[in-house]
Order: structure tokens, then C-alpha cells, then sequence
């Protein structure tokens, strides 16, 4: 074999040492399977080798299925069949699991007679993210060998367990530094014996009441999942049938799902998560700077929420405040949630002592002299942010990264502001901030490229999903936004009720609609804002904030939540506030279709989102899908805007985006010159985003 090839084989001392080198994480290619497969036959017909050890380079073990593969014609050996012919070996197999072995990865490891495990490796299926369910043997072996109950359940959250965890449940048999010396040991002391191989009868299953009763829950938790209904119902068929039935039940739930339009968009979010972290224009090796300190400006609900982010990461934070009080409430604020955190119990109490240890309350800015990166997150006032990047220019060490949170504010005018405009940023946390994974950066005319891979990489300490976003009001997300909720008050002026509106979006998969949300954000927020301003953009919300319907902080709002103060119920005096202000504007209401309620919600979002990308403010369509699944609780298994305007069909949109633009005289509702290009070329945001890759 040759050193490019991505499986090779080496035999010493009666062992065959089959070693997997996919870089950047042993996906099973084509290329590997048809390695596996010649490997395992050449060792089995080696009368030198007595026993075979499977092993992998790098970080991880095997990371699954090659995902990019999902939707290509299948290229034979399929990983089923590879894994049998393992499995079937007279000879033992012992895998030796360095690192993630997770998905397809797991199911090879399980078609072994036995696994090592390092005590770093994490071992775990998936699927279930990706809207399928494991479909090479995953289902029928994992419940044979540590119990059905506790395999669904591992199936079902598609979130790895430790090496620990696995040998407490019989999922591997040793843990081991050394994971290929170990399995080597295990393999010799197998190859006297007779194969432990994973049992094909009812044997480890447990109890079948427990099953059903862990089943029942899983579903209760997860409804309307088919991935998680099928891993049920394939488990369930463990008791039921006998093992090669079981696998052909598992197959046929696989191919149904990966072929689902759910499944494609899933593993486009997958791909376009990843993508993002792909700056694009970067000159090559630009590194990172270094930071191990971080300074926070301004202790309120989002300040707090930011330094939370840092010590939660273990990395040291200094929250700044301009007097003693307001410090004292920021820091009780953070020490509130971390103590909520630690009485739900997902925070052990002296994890919480650590966290708090990590974050140094001081007044003054002069406190951010030491910090490698500096977030201001004070009041959206321009003055303000650039009377403080001004005196930071001095206060903070030279090579010091100064990052604003502003939501909406020019960050080329507060960059502008300092000496050092090549240090300053955007770092947009969402609310809450020690809980959102969207972190948009925004990149300003003269931002440092090494300053932007740091707040990338930052981000991605934070265990945050960091999307580059251009400079302009709103950004990516917000911008985006802005359309929706213009057309949510719109809708209301036509015909629509708060509760028709919101329908539209839980329908189609929001947890929440845009008049549940402003209740539960506070209806007072944008109207003093909007008051501020001088805008008349919402003549109903602002109704509603005159009338002290704050929303749910008030137990009204757009809603009434006079029940128990969470539960919003329609409200009669809104719906008659509602024809009022209809009547005086000289609107005739009328009923509007569900279908008309998303589209006029969904296509101009879409459309500004075509603008956004037009205007390169961001890279990728699929970064706008990344911010809206990760900032705003786009549903995933449409795959985000862009991504669902492809499964629409952009002519449609287009003609629909004509439609109300002509209907409404709105200008901006005319659709977007890269929208009518990609429609007029029959291409998709995809193909474009695609193009750009290759
Ligand atoms: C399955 O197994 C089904 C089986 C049944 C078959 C019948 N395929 O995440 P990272 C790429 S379904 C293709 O940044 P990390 C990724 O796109 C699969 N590519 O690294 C990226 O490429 P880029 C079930 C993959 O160190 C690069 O590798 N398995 C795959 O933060 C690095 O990825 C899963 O769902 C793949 N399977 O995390 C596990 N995996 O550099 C998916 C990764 O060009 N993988 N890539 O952008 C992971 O969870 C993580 O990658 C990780 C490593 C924990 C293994």
C-alpha cells in the first residue's frame, strides 16, 4: 500500500494493526470503506495474523459516515456491509478508540469483539441531528450490548458519552492511555479464546417494560421527530424480531430519512456552521493574538451575561462599571444565574465558586489596561461608545483587541473614534448572553485581519457559533429582522390578530411568533426606542405600551397573561384596539390566508437577505442561515432562510415579493437584484454559496 492510501496495514507479532488516516477527522469515504474491506480480507487470509487491532491517526477515531456522500449514488462496499465482514472475522477484532468515534464510527467500533477507549474519547450517535437514525447496524447492536433502554436513549440525544460513562455501561471493555498497545494486549488474550462478539439474542436487552417506559418519555420530549420516533421504533424491533430482520427494519427507516427534504437541510446546516468559520479574503497564515485576559465594559443584563461567557470558558474577566453600585448589581446578577444554574443542577456548586473566582468586579475603565480582548457592552448611544473607545485608545495595552457589542451602531464610526481602528471590532452577543450561540463579529473598514481570526476564534472558546458580519444597521440578523417585524404590524392593520400571526410562525416551526416574543421581551423596549427616534412604524405596539401593556411583566401586553402570568390567552380588547386603529388609518380588514401570513413574514426577510449577501455584508448565504438558526430559532430542518427560499423556489418568491410590493407601494418589497439574478439564471443561494467554495 502506498502512504497517500487512506486505510493501511501492518502486521508485527501475530497482530494485524489496520490504521485509518482520513484527515481532518476518518470520515468513512468510499476510499476507506473499499480499505477496510481489502484490509480485513487480507488479514483474515494471513495465516501470520492471529488477532487485528483497528486503529486511527489524529485527533479523532472515526467520525462517521462521510456526510458529503448523503445524496451521491452509493459507492459500494456500503459501510453495512463493511462492518459484517468484521464482524464475521474467525480471527478477533479489537478497536482501539483514540478520540471521537461517533455515528457510523461507533457502529464500526461495535462490529469489532472489543473496544479500548483513550479516557479523552468520546463515543456517541448523532444522527438524530442530522434527521436520520444510525443505519449500520447501530440500532440492533448498541441495545444487545448495554440494554435497549439506555441505547435509545444515547440514540435519541445524539450527544457523546465519556469514555468513563461507556465502560460503566459495557460499551467498552478498558480504558487506556495507550489505546493501540492496550488493544493489542486484549486482541492477543481473545485470539486463544472464544469471540466475545456483541450477542444477536434478547440477552442484555433488560426489561421491555423499561424500554417502553424510557421510550414513551424520549417521544413525549421530542415530538414530531421522525429520527427519534424511528430510532425507537428499530430498537423496539431488538425484542421483536430477530437480528438480520431488525437490521433490514433500521435500513429502511435510514434510506426513508436520509431521502427526506428534513435530512438535506440538516446536513446543510452541518456544512454551513462550519463554513462560516471559513473567513474569506484572509491573507494566508494569519494567526490569532493571543488572549488570556478579557476585560467586559458595563455590568448590565448583557455585560454580565458576556463576562459569564468568558469564565465559563475559564478565562479571566474584569467587569468594569462606572460606580460601586451598579458593579455590586451586575456582579449579584451573575452570581444569580449561575446560582439558578446550580439549583436546577446543571452546575455543580464548586464549579460555580470557580466561575465567579474567574470574574474581578472593579469601577473605572482604567481596569481594561490588562485585558488581552476588551467587549464594551454599554447603552446604545453613540456618544457614549465613542467617548469610551477614545479613552480605551490609551488605557488599553497596545495589540489589545477593543470590541463593541453594539446591536445596531456604526462600528466604522466608533473605530473611528480611537488611533488604533485596526484593533476595533463588533462582538454581537445575543441575550441571554451566557445562553445564545450566535455571535456575530462584524468586520469594520479597517479591522486588523489577525483582529478578526481572534474574535473568531474567541468566539469558538465561548463555545459560540461566530459568524463575520460587514458593517451596517442591524447586521446580518437584526437587519433581517427589521422586515419581519414591519410586516408583523402590517399583517394586524389588514385583518390579522396577534395569535394568527404568531400561529404562522409556530406552524412552521418557531418556538415562538414575533407578538408572544415582543411580550415576553417587553413591549416598552423598542417604543422607547422607537419614541426616541421619532418612529411611527407600530402604531399597534405603541398603542399597546401607551396603554401600559407592557407585555408579560404587566400581564398584558399583546396577549393576556392574567392566568399565571406565562400563558398568553387572545385578549378581545386588543383584537378591538387592533380594528380601531385600522378603522381610523381607512383600512377595510380582511381575513388573511395562513399561507399569505409566512409568506409576507418569510420573502422579505428572504429579500434582505439576498440584499445583505448582494452587498457583502455577508460572505455566504449560508452564514445568514447560520446567524437566523442560531440567534432567532429558525427552525433547523428547513435549514435557514436562504436555504428554505432554494426549497421554495426563488421565481416564486420573486412573483410573491411583486405581488405585495405592488399591493403595499412598499418599495423595499421589490425583490433584490441577486434574488431576481439567481432566479432568472434557475440557480440557488446554494449553488452560489458553492461556486464561492470551489
Ligand atoms: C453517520 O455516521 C451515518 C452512518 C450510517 C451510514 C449507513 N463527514 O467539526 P469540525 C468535516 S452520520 C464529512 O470543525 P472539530 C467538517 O465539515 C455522521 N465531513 O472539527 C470540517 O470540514 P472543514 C455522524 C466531516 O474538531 C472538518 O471535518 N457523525 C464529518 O470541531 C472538521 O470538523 C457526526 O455527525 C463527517 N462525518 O470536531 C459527527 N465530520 O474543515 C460529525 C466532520 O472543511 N462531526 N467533517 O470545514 C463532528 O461532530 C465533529 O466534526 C467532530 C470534530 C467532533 C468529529
Amino acid at each position: 500500500m502506498t502512504q497517500q492510501e487512506p486505510v493501511t496495514s501492518r502486521v508485527e507479532d501475530g497482530i494485524a494493526v489496520i490504521r485509518i488516516a482520513n484527515p481532518p477527522v476518518n470520515a468513512l469515504s468510499a476510499a476507506v470503506r473499499g480499505g477496510l474491506k481489502r484490509a480485513a480480507e487480507a488479514a483474515a487470509a494471513d495465516p501470520a495474523v492471529r488477532a487485528i487491532v483497528l486503529a486511527a491517526e489524529g485527533k479523532t477515531f472515526i467520525a462517521g459516515a462521510d456526510i458529503s456522500e448523503f445524496g451521491k449514488p452509493p459507492v459500494p462496499p456500503s459501510l453495512p456491509e463493511t462492518i459484517a465482514i468484521f464482524e464475521s472475522l474467525s480471527k478477533p477484532v479489537v478497536a482501539a478508540i483514540n478520540g471521537a468515534a461517533l455515528g457510523g464510527g461507533l457502529e464500526v467500533a461495535l462490529g469489532c469483539h472489543a473496544r479500548v477507549a483513550a479516557p479523552s474519547a468520546k463515543l456517541g450517535l448523532p444522527e438524530v441531528t442530522l434527521g436520520i437514525l444510525p443505519g449500520a447496524g447501530g440500532t440492533q447492536r448498541l441495545p444487545r450490548l448495554i440494554g435497549a433502554a439506555p441505547a435509545l436513549k444515547i440514540m435519541a440525544e445524539g450527544k457523546p458519552i465519556s469514555a468513563k460513562e461507556a465502560q460503566a455501561n459495557g460499551l467498552v471493555d478498558e480504558v487506556a492511555e495507550d489505546v493501540v498497545a492496550a488493544a493489542r494486549a486484549l486482541a492477543l488474550k481473545l485470539a486463544g479464546g472464544t469471540l466475545p462478539a456483541v450477542p444477536k439474542d434478547r440477552t442484555n436487552l433488560g426489561a421491555r417494560e423499561a424500554f417502553e417506559e424510557a421510550a414513551a418519555a424520549i417521544l413525549k420530549r421530542n415530538p414530531n421527530n421522525p429520527s427519534v420516533e424511528a430510532c425507537a421504533d428499530a430498537v423496539r424491533a431488538c425484542f421483536d424480531k430477530p437480528f438480520e430482520e431488525g437490521l433490514a427494519v433500521e435500513r429502511a427507516h435510514f434510506t426513508r430519512l436520509r431521502d427526506d427534504p428534513r435530512s438535506a437541510a440538516l446536513r446543510h446546516v452541518f456544512f454551513a456552521e462550519r463554513a462560516a468559520a471559513r473567513i474569506p479574503g484572509l491573507p494566508k497564515g494569519t494567526g490569532a493574538r493571543p488572549v488570556a485576559k478579557a476585560a467586559v465594559i458595563g455590568a448590565g443584563t448583557m455585560g454580565g451575561g458576556i463576562a459569564m461567557c468568558f469564565a465559563n470558558a475559564g478565562i479571566p474577566v474584569t467587569l468594569i462599571e462606572t460606580t460601586e453600585e451598579n458593579l455590586q448589581r451586575g456582579l449579584e446578577r451573575v452570581e444569580g444565574n449561575y446560582a439558578t444554574s446550580v439549583k436546577r443542577g446543571s452546575l455543580a456548586e464548586d464549579a460555580k465558586a470557580k466561575r465567579m473566582g474567574l470574574i474581578e468586579g472593579k469601577v473605572g475603565l482604567e481596569a481594561a489596561a490588562d485585558a488581552d480582548l476588551v467587549v464594551e457592552a454599554v447603552f446604545e448611544e453613540m456618544g457614549l461608545k465613542k467617548e469610551i473607545f477614545g479613552k480605551l485608545q490609551e488605557i488599553a495595552k497596545p495589540g489589545a483587541i477593543l470590541a463593541t457589542n453594539t446591536s445596531y451602531l456604526d462600528v466604522d464610526e466608533i473605530a473611528a473614534s480611537t488611533s488604533r481602528p485596526a484593533d476595533v471590532l463588533g462582538m454581537h452577543f445575543f441575550s441571554p448572553a451566557n445562553v445564545m450561540k450566535l455571535l456575530e463579529v462584524v468586520r469594520a473598514k479597517e479591522t486588523a485581519p489577525d483582529a478578526l481570526a481572534t474574535a473568531m476564534e474567541i468566539g469558538r472558546k465561548l463555545a459560540k457559533v461566530p459568524v463575520v458580519s460587514g458593517v451596517c444597521y442591524g447586521f446580518i440578523g437584526n437587519r433581517m429582522l427589521a422586515r419581519r417585524t414591519a410586516q408583523a404590524e402590517r399583517l394586524l392593520l389588514e385583518g390579522a390578530l396577534p395569535q394568527d400571526v404568531d400561529k404562522a410562525l409556530t406552524d412552521f416551526g418557531f418556538r415562538m411568533g414575533p407578538f408572544a416574543m415582543s411580550d415576553l421581551a417587553g413591549i416598552d423596549v423598542s417604543w422607547r426606542i422607537r419614541k426616541a427616534m421619532n418612529l411611527k412604524t407600530a402604531p399597534v405596539a405603541d398603542a399597546l405600551a401607551e396603554a401600559g401593556r407592557f407585555g408579560q411583566k404587566t400581564k398584558r401586553g399583546f396577549y393576556d397573561y392574567s392566568a399565571d402570568g406565562r400563558t398568553g390567552a387572545p385578549d378581545p380588547e386588543v383584537a378591538a384596539l387592533i380594528e380601531r386603529i385600522s378603522a381610523e388609518r381607512g383600512i377595510t380588514r380582511r381575513p388573511i390566508p395562513q399561507e399569505e401570513i409566512l409568506q409576507r413574514l418569510l420573502f422579505p426577510m428572504i429579500n434582505e437577505g439576498a440584499r445583505i449577501l448582494g452587498e457583502g455584508i455577508a460572505a455566504r448565504a449560508g452564514d445568514i442561515d447560520t446567524v437566523w438558526l442560531n440567534g432567532y430559532g429558525w427552525p433547523s430542518w428547513t435549514g435557514g432562510p436562504m436555504f428554505y427560499a432554494d426549497s421554495v423556489g426563488l421565481p416564486k418568491i420573486v412573483a410573491r415579493l411583486r405581488e405585495f410590493a405592488a399591493a403595499s407601494g412598499d418599495t423595499n418589497l421589490e425583490p433584490a437584484a441577486l434574488l431576481l439574478r439567481l432566479a432568472h439564471e434557475g440557480s440557488s443561494f446554494t449553488a452560489l454559496d458553492e461556486k464561492a467554495a470551489a
